[in-house]
């Protein structure tokens, strides 16, 4: 039994020796992936939310702001003045999910209901009601498709028109699945995704899946801190506003939503 011990630690020495670089590391060596800018959000501005919307899809339409919301789902339209919504519709016992405008039309995910509401007019008016399989729970729109994400590392790409699935990306970081992928929202030519309980926010790239940013939203969570106490009170939301490109970010039953400025981390 002695032999062993007394090899010990030439051997750890000559596997070190093997595994470890001579010199410098080298990034990413070999793997091929992408090493993610980092940026920090930075609050610029508060505004009111309301405390009883489980936020889950934010998005500017035809110039207002709009937000689903899940549990006894709504959707609703949304002032910077007051948490009051300025319109309102209730869903009934219908757990509505990610929210996506194509300039002309809103679209509406549920969670496990396997329903897709699109809303034309204003205020908006349900007009359709489309099934589809799995789940549903981030919603943008990005070059005439929809983008769903599903609680898994996938994005589906499907037709507004009849929603009918017609391609998708796998969300990678570093070569990895992201997994929990919630809110989404389509701008600044990358998809900025929430992960579930997450104070990270992903910039990804559509047509690779590749997450090219990872933006620390934690300065939002601790904002909020003292002032949630559900444990799914978590950050979700992102909206940017066309033309002026002010990003808002908010979370399920925060009093507030921030607008935010991304700062690059060097
Ligand atoms: N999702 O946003 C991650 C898709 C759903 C979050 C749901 C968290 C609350 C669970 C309560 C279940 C009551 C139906
Ligand atoms: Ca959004």
């Amino acid at each position: 039994m002695r032999t062993p011990t007394t090899l010990l630690p030439l051997f750890a020495l000559t596997a070190a020796f093997q595994c470890n670089p001579p010199t410098r590391p080298v990034p990413d060596a070999g793997s091929g992936s992408q090493e993610p800018v980092r940026r920090v959000a930075r609050i610029i501005n508060s505004y009111p939310h309301a405390t009883n919307a489980f936020t889950q899809g934010l998005v500017f339409h035809k110039g207002h702001l709009f937000e689903s919301t899940g549990h006894q789902g709504t959707l609703r339209q949304l002032s910077l003045e007051t948490a009051q919504p300025v319109w309102m519709e209730r869903l009934g016992n219908i757990f509505a999910e990610g929210l996506a405008s194509d300039g002309e039309r809103l679209y509406q995910l549920t969670w496990t209901e396997g329903l897709l509401f699109t809303w034309s007019g204003m205020p908006p008016q349900r007009e359709r009601t489309t099934r589809y399989p799995g789940e549903g729970w981030g919603l943008c729109f990005w070059e005439g498709k929809l983008v769903r994400s599903d609680g898994s590392a996938l994005l589906t790409f499907h037709t507004p028109e009849d929603f009918t699935q017609v391609g998708s990306v796998e969300v990678t970081l570093r070569g990895q699945p992201v997994e929990l992928i919630n809110e989404l929202e389509c701008a600044n030519g990358v998809i900025y995704a929430n992960i579930w309980h997450s104070s990270d926010v992903l910039e990804i790239d559509p047509a690779t899946g590749t997450v090219v940013g990872v933006i620390d939203a934690s300065e939002l969570t601790r904002a909020v801190a003292g002032q949630v106490t559900s444990h799914e009170a978590v950050l979700n939301g992102i909206a940017v506003e066309p033309g002026t490109g002010r990003i808002f970010m908010t979370g399920k039953l925060w009093p507030r939503i921030f607008e935010v400025r991304l700062d690059l981390v060097e």
